[in-house]
């Protein structure tokens, strides 16, 4: 059944572009799902695989980190859940014949579709110093390379580890012991380019950098604003969440530039009528701006002030600190600002006012369209003194919901992937270890990438991701990359990170999420922590793609003995051999999973404690949730110009490429598409059908293009266009981050359309 994978590229961008749909899922979405599944894997394969995925003996889908509801469908899977899982599970095998047929230069030609079309890694491979082909390598002797790499450092920092959201707990835990115990705190994690200024926006307000809300609090929720985000592509299980909270009487307004299906409209593949029909999800769409939403909240948030009663006072007394200062500077917002901002009407920001003020449980959801521009901090904080005012903190039905997007980028997390650790948190590994872990913060992503070009850095470590594709300023940081002493990838599937390599190289095949886990003590299962701090247990059941894959938690465990030795007194066996043991460790050293082993053992897993949701404590540093009070911004426009958001097509997993459709939207057969409103195209001289080149503009006066791009008249905000990463990455400069988070601005990019300088292919 199963397909041969493709030998020649077969990416002919040519996009043909129909109208945008106005509803996500339904029967269509199952159709496709099945498709792409059964190309990958067969038919056999397909309906057992997806019959486990998200169940309670099953496997977390690798999809997203939206959490699993009590009540499981026999199919709790989505459209993109499948195609996730498909491809992860499929058939095809990336052999050393295949490596001996395509030398590295011809990989670095491909494209990330063809590429991760190709199939399963199924043996580690090597690129020595000057070889032009990766040749099979033993285990062994791979982690000989990197051992021999990383004891030749002037210094540990000259090390760099990075990590991609879908690495477990129990591998993840192991991997920052491995960092720390070298001596570095330099542990990059795709959240820098994710949800970094949500974190950094929550721990600052209050007090823990995570979602305050429950499955349960959505269906029970009043209003549900849905900010920058579009969960119709992304995260596909939360319409039906959306859906219930409707049923319930819920209101929901979006707000985004774009109008996207998923939220006008939900099919729900799971009931019959749903099937059909649908539910109409959005009350009040708020076409906003790019980087308009700090100005809309603040000004929502002077009119709750103005309105009487509208105010918690209680919660507000008894709860917060910095109302004052913050009130004083909320009676400064101002309504033609605000528009001139947000783009929006007056009427619209007036209904929404009636919308908040109708609702006694409010939540807001937001995802990469809050988080990826220069005042993403300061607007989520202002996000989170719009539920501050009228008390939606730790009450049922209400709260703050940032939607992850890796399956476990926020257990990652919690397991102390991070460049800048908490002092409680290496005080316990140090307690527990008994060795001094370095104290003195890492590197980030576009720190690492700094350190990188500029010789700091040498040795380059992912656990899982494609850290060139998925970073920002693809020249510069495949340049930087090029001049690693040593790149090493832990993947399950080939990308382009394989293909733009230090010195030597390693590729590391591994286990995924599907398969099944078996070490010398038994079959093992990991754990993963969902959007919502939920952990539980993920059992893979698949036979693994190759008996040469090593689990994650056995690939840093033979690694971690083999760099630091006999000195370390770490038990790297045991861990490898029965993952209860790591999560012994865990439950010694990370708050909250006391008593680990037992607590997962229950079916559905356990939630972690979270102050401001159980008894609105704020954990901050002045005992209270802060109000903060920042000067409002929103992105400057120039003249003849327009602002570019980078985002996902309906068909990819970020830098993976599933196909070439983005279904939603109504574009076919092609990915090098800008969306532009028609009176932007025609004001630069422009229409639906040409041919431009995206031009990037940046105070270091350096141009980035990134050529042949089809325009598509969309009804987008006016001034904003959008296009899909990773192939604009090339246009975000690797200084343009967000203030504190120091996230690339991917949302906001100033770009001007040229006439192409060569045709497109
Ligand atoms: N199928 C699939 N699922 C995924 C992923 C995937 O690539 N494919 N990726 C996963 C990951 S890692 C993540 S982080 C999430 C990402 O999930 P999303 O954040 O939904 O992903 P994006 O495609 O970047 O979409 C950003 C959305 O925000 C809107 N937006 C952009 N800028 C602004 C703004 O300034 N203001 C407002 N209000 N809206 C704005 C865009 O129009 C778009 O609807 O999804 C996860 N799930
Ligand atoms: N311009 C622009 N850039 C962006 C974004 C944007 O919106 N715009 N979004 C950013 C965001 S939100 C994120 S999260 C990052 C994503 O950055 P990354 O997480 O680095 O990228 P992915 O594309 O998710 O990584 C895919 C690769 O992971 C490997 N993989 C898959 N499953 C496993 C597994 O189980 N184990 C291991 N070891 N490897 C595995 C496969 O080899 C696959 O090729 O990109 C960021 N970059
Ligand atoms: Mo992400």
């Amino acid at each position: 059944m199963a397909a041969k994978p493709p030998t020649s590229d077969p990416v002919q961008d040519a996009p043909t572009v129909t109208a945008p749909q106005h509803a996500a899922a339904g029967l269509p979405a199952v159709g496709h799902s099945l498709r792409i599944a059964q190309q990958q894997m067969g038919v056999r394969r397909t309906a057992l695989t997806l019959l486990r995925v998200n169940q309670k003996d099953g496997f977390d889908c690798p999809g997203c980190a939206w959490p699993e509801g009590d009540h499981r469908h026999a199919a709790e899977f989505c459209e993109n859940g499948a195609k996730a899982v498909a491809e992860e599970a499929t058939l095809r095998r990336v052999t050393p014949a295949f490596f001996a047929a395509h030398p590295v230069a011809d990989l670095a030609g491909r494209s990330g579709y063809w590429l991760g079309q190709q199939g399963r890694l199924t043996q580690p491979v090597y690129l020595a110093e000057g070889a032009t082909h990766y040749e099979p390598v033993s285990w062994e002797r791979a982690f000989a390379i990197v051992a021999e790499e990383l004891t030749a450092l002037d210094s540990p920092d000259e090390a760099v580890f990075y990590t991609s959201g879908r690495t477990s707990n129990e591998a993840a835990f192991l991997y920052q012991l491995f960092a720390r115990e070298f001596g570095t705190n330099n542990l990059p994690d795709c959240s820098n380019m994710c949800h970094e200024s949500s974190g950094s926006a929550l721990t600052e307000t209050i007090g823990v950098g995570k979602g305050s809300v429950s499955l349960e609090d959505l269906h029970q929720a009043d209003l549900i604003i849905v900010a920058g985000q579009n969960p119709g592509t992304n995260h596909p299980r939360m319409l039906s969440a959306l859906e219930k909270a409707k049923a319930g009487g819920a209101k929901i307004i979006s707000v985004n530039p774009l109008p996207e299906a998923g939220l006008e409209r939900f099919k729900n593949p799971q009931t019959p009528k749903g099937l059909i029909k649908g539910a109409p999800l959005t009350d009040l769409f708020l076409q906003i701006r790019l980087g308009g939403d700090q100005a809309l909240f603040r000004l929502l948030n002077k009119l709750i002030l103005q309105t009487d009663g509208a105010l918690d006072e209680e919660f507000v007394r008894a709860h917060t600190h910095g109302f004052e200062e913050f009130a004083e500077a909320a009676a400064k917002a101002d309504w033609d600002d605000t528009l001139a901002a947000t783009g929006l009407k007056r009427a619209d920001i007036e209904s929404a006012l009636r919308l908040v003020l109708d609702s006694r449980r409010t939540v807001v959801c937001w995802a990469m369209g809050l988080t990826q521009h220069k005042h993403s901090v300061p607007t989520i904080r202002e996000v989170v003194n719009f539920l501050l005012l009228r008390g939606n903190i730790g009450r049922p039905g209400a709260g703050v919901c940032p939607v992850r997007g890796h399956s476990n980028v926020q257990g990652d997390r919690t397991m102390g992937v991070f460049e800048r650790p908490a002092d409680a948190f290496l005080d316990a590994l140090q307690a527990e270890f008994g060795f001094a872990p370095p104290r003195h913060h890492g590197y980030d992503v576009v720190r690492a990438i700094r350190a990188l070009r500029d010789g700091e850095a040498k040795v380059f470590f992912a656990m899982g991701g494609n850290f060139v594709a998925a970073s920002p300023d693809t020249e510069v940081t495949e340049a930087a990359m090029r001049r690693a002493r040593l790149t090493v990838h832990v993947s399950t599937k080939l990308n382009r990170s394989h293909a733009v390599t230090g010195a030597r190289a390693l590729v590391l095949p591994t286990l995924g999420r599907t398969e099944r886990d078996v070490q010398a003590s038994g079959a093992q299962f990991v754990t993963v922590e969902d959007s919502m701090s939920m952990v539980h247990a993920s059992r893979g059941r698949l036979a693994p793609a190759s008996p040469h894959l090593l689990s994650e938690p056995a690939i840093v465990a033979r690694l971690a003995r083999r760099v630091l030795g006999p000195e370390s007194r770490t038990p790297w066996e045991e861990f490898e051999r029965d993952y209860a043991t790591i999560r012994d460790r865990i439950s010694r050293v990370v708050p909250g999973f006391e008593d680990f082993n037992t607590r997962v053992a229950h079916p559905g897993g356990f939630t972690l404690p979270h102050g401001p949701r159980d008894a609105r404590r704020f954990p901050t540093a002045t005992g209270k949730a802060n109000f903060t009070a920042a000067p409002v911004e929103h992105p400057q426009l120039p003249e003849g110009r327009l602002l570019l958001q980078t985002l996902r097509s309906h068909d990819q997993y970020n830098t993976t490429v599933y196909g070439l459709d983005d279904r939603y939207r109504g574009i076919t057969g092609g990915r090098r598409v800008v969306l532009v409103h028609p009176e932007d195209a025609r004001a630069l001289g422009h229409a639906d059908g040409d041919h431009v080149d995206l031009v990037s503009e940046w105070a270091d006066g350096l141009e980035r293009r990134a050529p042949g791009f089809r325009l598509v008249h969309y009804p987008t905000a006016r001034g904003c266009a959008a296009a899909y990463y990773p192939e604009t990455n090339v246009l975000i400069p690797l200084d343009a981050t967000a203030d504190t988070s120091n996230t690339p601005t991917s949302k906001s990019v100033v770009v001007r359309l040229d006439s192409p300088t060569s045709t497109p292919a």
